[in-house]
C-alpha cells in the first residue's frame, strides 16, 4: 500500500545515500521503516557493497533481531573500535538511520511511538550523522501538526503517577510547582495547550502498562501544536523521574520522506 511503499523508497534512498564501504560502524533505528532500510542493507551485502568488518549498533530489542536477521554484525555502544585521538569527535558511530513518529521544518522529531526512544538517542549522540527515514505522514511544519498521540517520555515506574500530575498541571497558569518548572510564560510559548495531557501508555498482549527494554513505563503527552520543542525537551527532562523524552532537537542532519505520489524528498 502508499504509506509502506514512501516508507520503503524512503529508507532504500538514505541508506544507498549513506551506508557504503567506508561506513564501518552504523546505527540501527527501531520502528517499521528500519525494517525496509535492514531489506536494503541485506541486497547490498549480497552485492559486496558493505564494509566487511561493517558493526551495527541496534537502538531495541527489535532493532537487534533486524540486525541478526539481515545477517549482520550486533554490536554495542560500549564495544566498538577505538576511535583515534586526532578524530575530534566523541561519536564512535559513522551514521544512524531511524525512523520518527513527525519531524518538522528544522528537522526536529518526535519519536518513541515504539517505546524505543531512549536507545535510539543514546545512538543518534553516538553518531556524526542522524539520517532520519519516514512516510508522507510524518512530513510537518509544526510538530503536533499531524502527530497526535503525544510526546513519548520514558520515566521511572516509581514516580510515574507523581509526574503524570506534575505534567498536568503545567501551562500559562502554572505558579513552579517545584524549583525545577521555569516560570509560566516560558511554558506558555511553547505548545499550543493550556495543559498537557498525560496518559500511561498501556500495553495491548499484555495486561497493564507498556514495559520499555529498559524496565520503564511510558507517559505520553500530549500539548497540541509544540512551537519550541526544545524548550519542551528542557522542561520535560528536568521533572525528577523523567529519564528520557522522545524529542530529537537539533539531531538529525537529514530527512528522507517517501510520498504519496511515489516521488521522494529529502530535506536538510
Ligand atoms: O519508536 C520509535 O522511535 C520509532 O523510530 C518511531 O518513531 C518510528 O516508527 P515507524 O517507522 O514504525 O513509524
Amino acid at each position: 500500500n502508499l504509506v509502506e511503499q514512501s516508507k520503503r523508497s524512503a529508507a532504500f534512498a538514505a541508506v544507498d545515500k549513506h551506508v557504503g564501504p567506508s561506513v564501518r560502524v552504523l546505527g540501527i533505528g527501531s520502528g517499521s521503516t528500519v525494517v525496509y532500510a535492514a531489506e536494503r542493507l541485506v541486497e547490498l551485502k549480497l552485492q559486496n557493497k558493505l564494509n566487511p568488518e561493517l558493526l551495527c549498533v541496534p537502538t531495541s530489542f527489535q532493532s537487534k533481531l533486524l540486525i541478526i536477521e539481515a545477517g549482520l554484525r550486533a554490536s554495542d555502544l560500549d564495544d566498538l573500535p577505538e576511535l583515534d585521538p586526532g578524530s575530534g569527535s566523541y561519536a564512535s558511530i559513522d551514521v544512524t538511520i531511524d525512523g520518527a513518529d513527525e519531524v518538522d521544518a528544522e528537522l526536529n522529531a518526535i519519536k518513541g511511538g515504539g517505546g524505543a526512544h531512549l536507545r535510539e538517542k543514546l545512538v543518534a549522540n553516538a553518531s556524526k550523522k542522524l539520517v532520519l527515514i519516514a512516510d508522507y505522514r510524518k512530513n510537518s511544519e509544526v510538530l503536533g501538526e499531524k502527530w497526535d498521540k503525544g510526546v513519548p517520555v520514558e520515566v521511572s515506574p516509581l514516580a510515574w503517577s507523581t509526574i503524570k500530575r506534575q505534567l498536568e498541571r503545567l501551562g500559562p497558569k502554572s505558579r513552579a510547582q517545584t524549583a525545577v518548572l521555569p516560570a509560566a510564560e516560558s511554558v506558555a510559548a511553547a505548545f499550543e495547550f493550556s495543559h498537557p495531557v498525560v496518559v500511561l501508555r498501556q500495553a495491548v498482549r499484555k495486561a497493564g502498562p507498556v514495559v520499555t527494554d529498559n524496565g520503564n513505563f511510558i507517559l505520553d503527552v500530549s500539548l497540541g501544536k509544540i512551537h519550541d520543542p526544545l524548550a519542551v525537551e528542557q522542561l520535560l527532562k528536568m521533572v525528577p523521574g523523567v529519564i528520557e523524552v522522545g524529542l530529537f532537537c537539533n539531531m538529525a542532519a537529514e530527512a528522507w520522506f517517501g510520498n504519496e505520489d511515489g516521488s521522494i524528498a529529502c530535506r536538510v
